[in-house]
């Protein structure tokens, strides 16, 4: 498996990381910390020598309760950022939105690939995508990130995200997205209490048999905090512990926070999943 990615080829024979970057003022777990192009530099620079293949540039938090950034806002803290890394770093940029001017912008400044949480829903964002030649993540939510968490409700939560991400898969091969341009994110913590995303983890592998590379980000959020009984600043072994068993069940790109730690989680559970499927034959 692969994920082009405009010019670039994102080989997926083992599992990858993908480096999470907020330049926002509220992010849950780092609001604040990248101050500025440079500091953000700084920190692309330390996770890509820790082994990420992938810098998620992220201009809008979208943990619960978050609310939405003026447009121009969320411009001025990507473009700079997303500029410095691709012009210095050989590592894949995504970008973190929803909005089609945001899209734009930062391809222009050398992204690569598109990671929308709202899947491509913005007029425009499926045929922009499919005209920039990048690679994207379509991901699953109930509700809007504001109230998303205020009574999150399904009826068979893994079969509905599953038929939702399907005819989303439809929906951007229908626009001209390549099929080897589309990842996959049932969205763990977006509209889903601790039991759907349990539910999710558990029966991960529904969503390997789609024919587009599974992403899922689990790092720090309150599914860790919910099992283990931590806060935020103290998810880490949660967080990797989720992480390798997101990859033993077969997700090939985990969105993480904490690089180093999360490359070995995932190749030790990728390991585990190669020594099962030989078991097997
Ligand atoms: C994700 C993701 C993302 N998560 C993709 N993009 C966030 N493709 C941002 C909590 O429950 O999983 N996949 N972009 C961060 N969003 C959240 C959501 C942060 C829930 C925290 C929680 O604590």
């Amino acid at each position: 498996m692969h994920l082009r990615c405009r010019s670039r080829v994102l080989g997926l024979e083992a599992p990858v990381v993908m480096g999470v970057l907020n330049v926002t003022p509220d992010s849950f777990s780092d609001g604040g910390r990248y101050q500025g192009p440079d500091a953000a530099l700084a920190a692309a620079r330390a996770m890509v020598a820790a082994g990420a293949r992938l810098i998620d540039v992220g201009g809008e938090s979208t943990r619960p309760g978050a609310s939405v950034p003026p447009l121009a806002e969320e411009l001025a803290r990507i473009v700079p950022v997303v500029r410095a890394i691709a012009a210095e770093l050989d590592v894949i940029v995504s970008v973190d939105t929803s909005r089609p001017a945001v899209m734009e912008a930062a391809v222009a400044e050398g992204a690569s690939f598109i990671n929308d949480v709202r899947g491509f829903s913005e007029p425009g964002a499926l045929l922009l995508a499919a005209r920039l030649g990048v690679g994207v993540c379509v991901m699953h939510m109930q509700g809007v990130p504001a109230t998303m968490q205020n009574a999150p409700a399904y009826g068979d939560v893994v079969g509905e995200v599953r038929d939702w991400l399907v005819a989303r898969i439809g929906a951007c091969r229908a626009a001209g997205i390549a099929a080897d341009s589309i990842a996959v994110d049932p969205g763990f913590g977006f509209g889903k209490t601790t039991g759907h995303n349990l539910a999710l983890l558990a029966q991960l592998e529904s969503f390997t048999g789609l024919g587009a590379p599974l992403l899922v980000g689990l790092s720090r959020k309150s599914l860790a905090g919910a099992l283990t009984g931590r806060p935020v600043n103290a998810r880490l072994a949660g967080s990797v512990a989720l992480a390798a068993l997101a990859a033993e069940r077969g997700a090939l790109i985990v969105r993480a926070h904490d690089v180093a730690e999360t490359v070995d989680a995932v190749t030790i559970g990728a390991a585990l999943r190669r020594a099962s499927q030989g078991e097997r034959g």
